[in-house]
């Protein structure tokens, strides 16, 4: 349509480092499905964030396609998100070339997931871990991206992609917008069930902390009722006094939409036992539908291919835009 408002633009991604957690699909990927007809939508499989730790390629190949099948599965339209893997768009790489010879040592080096996976990595601190915030500033800035939608542990990384945007943009004019973090206010940090003190995480080692979005329910129940909590047997909102307690709040007030007033009522006078069984139970039913249409998806590869190929052509066709302009700036001799 002719004097169409053109829509802002949004980009995120996840790793496909292992099998999606609770924690992505509420902090991330369940907020991404409701934004598609506000917002032009880029949701990347940052495979080569990915390769950072080292993988076993025919596991990321899988991890790589079974996390297709869950952003579809999670409401993500194909038609109406671009939904693409970070390798088959060779500008990613390219711009995240330029950006590091504009990132800062000094300022890569005070990066929390950066001190995290080193320090859990020790045997491979590579270059590839140290640069990472450059890449995915070019994830961002590739797509003159307005907003990322991400879970509060990113944060640092997108305003590092601002300092890096406007450094640059300072040199040579205004080639990069500037996108804002896009943050869910309950959601944004899920913590371990078994370490209330630590994030839900793919690569946890402790398997009964992380609840995984495609796992079975009753695996999921267990885990719930293992779950640590405290000595106080009363469900209320404190998480630095009750950081289990409080975990479990969020997690159920994300999975039914019932305020912190309404759940400490809802379980006023009730144990903990109580109040373990509701929230497994309806997580289980949040992931079910989703577990159900991935394992769908995932028996017709076909449809999954031409998902992932027509999504890398159309995010190759705006991040080339923004890589020429970069290179003409930088002075490369155009070809
Ligand atoms: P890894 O262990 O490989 O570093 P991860 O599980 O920590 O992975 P990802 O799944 O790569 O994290 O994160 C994908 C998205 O989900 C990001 O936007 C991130 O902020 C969000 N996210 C991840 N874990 C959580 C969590 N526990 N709570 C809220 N948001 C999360
Ligand atoms: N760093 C993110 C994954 C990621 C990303 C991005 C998120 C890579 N590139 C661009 C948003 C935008 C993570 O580790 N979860």
């Amino acid at each position: 349509m002719e004097n169409q408002v053109q829509k802002k633009r949004i980009l995120s991604g996840i790793q496909p480092s292992g099998d999606l957690t609770l924690g992505s699909y509420v902090g991330a990927i369940k907020n991404w499905a409701a934004l598609a007809d506000e917002y032009d939508c880029y949701y990347m499989l940052a495979d080569m964030h990915t390769i950072t730790v080292r993988q076993v390629p025919a596991e990321l190949r899988r991890h790589t396609l079974t996390q297709v099948a869950a952003y579809i599965a999670s409401g993500l339209d194909p038609e109406k998100n671009v939904l693409f893997v970070q390798s088959h768009v060779p500008a990613h790489a390219q711009l995240g070339w330029v950006l590091d010879c504009y990132t800062m040592f000094g300022e890569l080096s005070r990066m929390t997931q950066f001190k995290d996976k080193s320090a859990k990595n020790a045997d491979n601190i590579n270059a590839g871990l140290f640069t990472y915030p450059a890449l995915m500033a070019a994830d961002i800035l590739l797509y003159q991206a307005d907003l990322v939608p991400v879970g509060g542990d990113q944060k640092q990384h997108v305003e590092i992609c601002r300092d890096i945007a406007t450094r640059f943009n300072g040199i040579y004019g205004d080639v990069f917008k500037l996108p804002e973090p896009y943050i869910p206010k309950v959601g944004a940090r899920v913590m371990s069930l078994t370490s209330p003190d630590k994030k839900m995480s793919k690569s946890d080692h402790d398997p009964n902390g992380c609840v995984y979005m495609l796992e079975k329910p009753e695996d999921i129940l267990r885990k719930f009722k293992k779950a640590v909590t405290d000595s106080d047997a009363c469900v209320r909102f404190d998480p630095a006094a009750k950081p289990g307690v409080s975990n479990l709040m969020q997690i159920y007030s994300v999975a039914t939409g019932a305020d912190f007033a309404a759940i400490e009522r809802e379980f006023d006078g009730r144990g903990y036992g109580d109040f373990k069984q509701a929230v497994g139970e309806a997580v289980v039913e949040l992931l079910r539908p989703i577990r159900e249409e991935t394992e769908r998806l995932l028996a017709d590869k076909t449809y999954l291919e031409s998902v992932y190929r027509a999504g890398a052509e159309k995010a190759a066709y705006v991040a080339n835009k923004t890589l020429n302009k970069v290179y003409k700036k930088v002075g490369f001799l155009p070809r």
